[in-house]
């Protein structure tokens, strides 16, 4: 099953009791930012406000917002073993399926008309922002040389009726497409697409190669190709029946100031020259819905899809080399579903965990790693600190990488140089002599597990 539109996923969201509309008039200016930091922090519910101060349309936040269980629905399949079903369906990539006629070109603006205020609600999340993003647009563009196409979420600011900065930062594909462009002398095309079937923005989230469709994914992992139709001003094609579409280009040699932004690492990332695109048309459905995320620190929404989509990812990379008995792999929230992984195996060999490290400490995206044995629920903070606490012998268990290239997002890497990384190995050791773990017999486990309630009932 997939969903049709973003409408469709919110109608199921509503009835699950998981979407709720705030009514009272609120503020694009901070008290919208406010409304999403307290809702990531209460593990809150998707909202829509329906009276947005100086904006005509509603505006929808937090979707997935900051547990499992909306990503679920989004796939459309259990919590429990989301892991397992994802890396079932994104084996699977479907072609994109081109429609004449699509919801999303019910209205078209084009050149001079385009006013970026009048569709977009200029929502300034922090105090420190540079000005108002948005946040939850699926940008598209194709590669200049071999039109492969890449549909990846970067931050965009609002900086004039037409025109916008956006944090395009190698390797990031679509800082990787407009770079070869503008070496040729030529603009990048672009479609900044917002509100679609969630997959998409799931799918988007997936640290393919170079070259790899992510909308090819996204049909693969809802089952059914993604239906889209071609822009009115680019050379692109676009999902059919998302809300907004805004086309345009970034333009070659033109850098301008972009940020400060308040990141999902939970600091405020520094102003740069970056950038820019002129936007040349936009498209939207009738009474569109404007769908935008909220980021900081962790918890927030963009940790939640993070923590799936690059847990899958790296599980595939590295379980058919280094360690075929891995058991499961998790980018924590708290580790900004970026910098920090877990991992568990069961061990075959000694030393074999730390294998395991140097596998994952290989991504240059990622900053340390602790490797668990199999009965350690990795989604467990107390249960990983448990084996932190009782497994490792630090003199022993402790890698520590120096002068390598590290995530460039990391608050202690704006100066760009050398960075450096660990790996803790809290795997008891190999062949040793360790202490039985306590844990309830069968027998008796079964026995409580029967008489449970019976306990608590009254008389
Ligand atoms: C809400 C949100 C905002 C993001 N903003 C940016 C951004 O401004 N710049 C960036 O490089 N990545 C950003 N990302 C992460 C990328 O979208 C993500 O790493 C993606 O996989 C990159 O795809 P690519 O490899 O095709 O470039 C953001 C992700 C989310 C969920
Ligand atoms: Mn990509």
């Amino acid at each position: 099953m997939a969903y049709h539109d973003l409408r469709e996923f919110l109608g199921v969201l509503e009835d699950a009791g998981e979407l709720q509309y705030v009514q009272r008039e609120v503020d694009p200016d901070l008290e919208i930012g406010g409304i999403g930091r307290k809702l990531d922090d209460t593990r809150g519910p998707a909202v829509v406000f329906t009276n947005v101060k100086g904006y005509s349309h509603q505006v929808v936040m937090g979707i997935f917002g900051t547990t499992m269980s909306r990503i679920a629905m989004a796939m459309c399949c259990a919590e429990d073993g989301l892991l397992k079903v994802w890396l079932e369906r994104a084996s699977t990539f479907l072609r994109p399926r081109l429609v004449e006629k699509a919801p999303c070109q019910e209205n078209v603006i084009l050149g001079d008309q385009v006013c970026l205020a009048d569709v977009i609600p200029q929502i300034r999340w922090n105090t420190l922002d540079g000005g108002p993003y948005i946040t939850f647009a699926l940008f598209f563009n194709k590669d200049p040389q071999t039109s492969a196409g890449n549909m990846a979420i970067y931050r965009l600011m609002m900086t004039g009726d037409r025109r916008m900065g956006a944090y395009l930062q190698a390797p990031q594909h679509g800082a990787t497409a407009f770079l070869s462009a503008e070496r040729m002398g030529k603009p990048l095309e672009v479609a900044i697409v917002i509100g679609t079937d969630p997959m998409l923005y799931l799918a988007s989230q997936v640290p393919l190669q170079y070259g790899a469709y992510e909308l090819e994914l996204a049909g693969g992992l809802r089952q059914e190709p993604v239906e889209v139709v071609k822009c009115k001003t680019v050379d692109l094609e676009v999902p059919a029946t998302a809300e907004i579409v805004l086309e345009g280009r970034v333009l070659p040699n033109v850098r301008e100031m972009e940020g400060p932004f308040g990141e999902f690492t939970g600091y405020v990332g520094p102003a740069d020259m970056r950038p820019v695109i002129e936007i040349s048309a936009i498209t939207h459905r009738n009474d569109p819905l404007y769908l935008c995320t909220h980021e900081g620190y962790p918890p927030t929404e963009d940790h939640t899809m993070h923590s799936l989509t690059k847990s899958a990812e790296l599980f595939r990379q590295i379980k058919p080399s280094t360690a075929p008995t891995l058991k499961d792999v998790y980018f924590p929230l708290g580790g900004c579903s970026a910098f920090h992984v877990v991992a568990s195996l069961r061990k075959e060999r000694a030393g074999q965990a730390k294998n395991v490290i140097l596998d994952i400490l290989r991504s240059a995206l990622i900053k340390s790693c602790v490797v668990v044995d199999e009965d350690i629920d990795i989604r467990d903070s107390t249960q990983v600190e448990w084996a932190i606490a009782t497994r490792v012998r630090p003199d022993k268990d402790i890698v520590i990488v120096s002068d390598i290239a590290g995530p460039h997002l990391d608050p202690l890497q704006h100066d760009g140089g050398p960075s450096s990384k660990y790996g803790i190995d809290a795997t008891i050791p190999y062949g040793i002599d360790f202490p039985v773990k306590v844990e309830t017999d069968e027998k008796t486990r079964k026995l409580v597990e029967a008489n449970w309630s019976d306990y608590f009932s009254q008389g």
